[in-house]
């Protein structure tokens, strides 16, 4: 298993920023101190993913931070990202790890605690779960699932738990409470006026 050291881990989604630049935002995001970012943007061709994760690799690079692509394996290695978030609807974490080699992080994101487990059989490193508190980004995965089936896949799962779904400044002490390692989040950063001072705040309500 492949060791994770961020607690933020910051997910683009770029029809979110109101009209901002993207790399505007995330450079915005690593000045404050994000040390992780995920490149999810669905709705992007192959090669047009490839195109803005070379420019957001190059910037993750200029701030030391690790930079994740969303479900696509091949663009990872084309850009030689730190690693892979997978879904349900990714290659398996198996078959992810096979092309990836030893050392690239494979993340998995998960909604219920056989997900967590299979993620963790499968030779993932960490595991996302959620959505934790109602989204509005992702009003697609239903309900919250609410701190304590947040705290049962901490309880049962050795893999570092990153909860994700509504995440804000008021809820990140009581949900870094619950034992995850950290949390994950889109619109509290990238949809803040100054995402800069968003994660700033984000990072000392986490080390607080
Ligand atoms: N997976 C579960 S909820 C979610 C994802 C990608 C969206 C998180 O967005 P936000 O704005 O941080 O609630």
């Amino acid at each position: 298993m492949n060791a994770v050291d961020f607690d933020l881990y910051l997910v683009t989604d770029r029809n979110q920023t109101g009209g901002r630049d993207l790399l505007w935002v995330l450079q915005q995001a690593l000045d404050g101190g994000v040390k992780a970012v995920q490149l999810r943007e669905k709705d992007l061709s192959g090669r047009g993913l490839f195109a803005l994760a070379e420019k957001i690799c190059k910037l993750c690079q200029a701030y030391n931070a690790a930079l994740f692509i969303n479900d696509r394996v091949d663009v990872a290695l084309a850009v030689d990202a730190a690693g892979v978030q997978l879904s349900k609807t990714s290659l398996p974490a198996v078959t992810a790890r096979a092309l990836l080699g030893p050392r690239k992080i494979i993340g998995v994101s998960t909604h219920a605690l056989q997900e967590a487990k299979e993620a963790e059989q499968n030779g993932a490193d960490f595991v996302l779960f959620g959505p934790v508190y109602f989204t509005d980004s992702k009003a697609a995965y239903g309900a919250p699932q609410g701190l304590p089936a947040l705290k049962t896949i901490v309880d049962n799962v050795s893999l570092p738990v990153y909860a994700i779904g509504g995440i804000i400044p008021e809820n990140t002490k009581s949900t870094k409470n619950i034992g995850v390692r950290g949390v994950a989040l889109i619109s509290a950063i990238v949809s803040a006026e100054n995402p800069k001072r968003a994660a700033e705040q984000m990072l000392r309500e986490l080390r607080s």
